[in-house]
């Protein structure tokens, strides 16, 4: 059984009766428009993608396929299905006939095939097979712990485990210091935070990076900055106007954490940021700022205004996972850009600005091929500008 909303009314939906949603949907939700003349990009940055998606139905079974994919190593499929599920959220109505998908590009015979077998039975057999796999349901329960990544969860998964007990028990296991913090925090970890918490982690952080630098730049980026109501950690970009100020500020923010006893797990990574080295011609999935992945200790207070008496188990807290990242000031209109996302939004930036322009995008700044020259930003307005591209909010970035 695989839950979703259930067209708002909160209840979860499963397999068995989605044949009959199907049904209603058309009654229930707005259909696509006719298809004439409609052109969408094949690029996530040419399209405005809100949290408002009317594909549900379809995403969420392409979401499985992209994360069996990725179990599989299997690249080609997996950035198919990443480029169906994009595209069917940034569509301004709900796919009801094949007919519907006239112009819309990206999906290729497989994804359609997928699309087709929804439309005629609200499921998918593909995803209703990953899901009861043995394999990706024991991979899936790994890969949620905070620093198990898919080999080390094919690792355990191989040697016969199945259950966080089996791991936990083993004598051979060597957990590192993330993956015991993953496990030790695990409840609160991966209950999603909601924007209000966010909030409350962004006046804690900005209180202690303002204490240190009264003129310190804080911003909430990731989902929340897409206006996404919940996520599965909070991120930040903090800088300082005056170049070089950046520079041993992230210790001292850390230094602070612990200080006051909110810092419960941290692991910091030094800035390998060198500007002789760029552009940088190869695709990395990490920028090279200074940064680091923490969890901390949000307490209730903080959130509600008001101290709340301890009931049964609950501490008056919950753990929080938090990412601070520090670049310095003139590389921070793309830092920006980066950090918002989302990942397929960035992902097709790049592709774009390489494929279109003849020019590298990345965290760090923006290299124009042709001209063999940087082109600098101070928002992320002129980055694209020199792209060439519309303007697109962060809340149209959820592709
Ligand atoms: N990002 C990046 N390089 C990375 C990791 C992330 O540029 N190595 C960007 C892309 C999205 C953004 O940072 C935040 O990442 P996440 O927190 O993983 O995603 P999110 O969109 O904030 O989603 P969630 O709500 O799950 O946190
Ligand atoms: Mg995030």
């Amino acid at each position: 059984t695989w839950f979703t909303e259930s067209m708002g009314t909160g209840r979860p939906v499963t397999v068995e009766t989605r044949h009959c949603i199907q049904e209603m949907q058309p009654l229930l939700k707005p259909c696509l428009p006719a298809p004439r003349r409609r052109t969408v990009s094949q690029y996530a940055c040419q399209r405005r993608t809100t949290m408002e998606n009317h594909n549900k139905i379809f995403t969420e079974a392409f979401d499985i396929l992209v994360e069996n994919a990725e179990f599989c190593e299997n690249e080609g499929p997996c950035l198919a299905f990443m480029r169906a599920t994009s595209v069917l959220k940034s569509l301004p109505g709900a796919v009801c006939h094949l007919a519907d998908l006239q112009g819309v590009p990206c999906l290729g015979d497989q994804t359609r095939a997928v699309i087709e077998e929804i439309l005629d039975s609200g499921v998918s057999s593909k995803v209703k097979d990953i899901l009861s796999n043995d394999r990706y349901r024991t991979l899936k329960l790994f890969t949620s712990v905070f620093g198990v990544g898919p080999k080390t969860a094919e690792k355990w998964y191989r040697k016969g485990f199945h259950t966080f007990e089996d791991i936990l028990a083993d004598q051979s296991i060597h957990l590192n210091k993330m993956q015991k913090a993953g496990f030790l925090y695990y409840d609160d970890i991966s209950k999603s935070v909601s924007k209000v918490e966010a909030e409350a982690v962004g006046r804690m952080v900005m209180d202690i990076v303002r204490s240190i630098v009264p003129n310190a730049i804080v911003v909430l980026t990731g989902g929340f900055r897409r206006e996404k109501e919940f996520g599965h950690d909070v991120d930040f970009l903090i800088t300082t106007p005056e170049t070089g100020k950046e520079e041993g500020l992230l210790s001292r923010v850390m230094d602070k954490l612990k200080y006051q006893d909110i810092l419960l797990f941290s692991d910091y990574q030094e800035s390998t940021y060198d500007q002789s080295k760029l552009p940088n011609h190869r695709f990395e999935a990490m920028d090279h700022f200074q940064k680091c992945f923490l969890i901390v200790r949000l307490r209730d207070e903080l959130v509600r205004g008001e101290v709340q008496r301890d009931v049964g188990d609950h501490w008056g807290w919950r753990a929080v996972r938090v990412d601070l990242v520090v670049p310095p000031f003139d590389c921070y209109a793309f830092a920006l850009l980066g950090w918002t996302g989302s990942r397929q939004y960035e992902r097709d930036l790049r592709r774009f600005a390489r494929r279109e322009r003849n020019m590298l995008l990345d965290n760090h700044g923006l290299y124009d091929k042709t001209k063999k020259l940087f082109l600098a930003a101070e928002t992320e307005e002129d980055i694209f500008a020199h792209l060439g591209l519309e303007f697109i909010e962060p809340r149209q970035r959820n592709a």
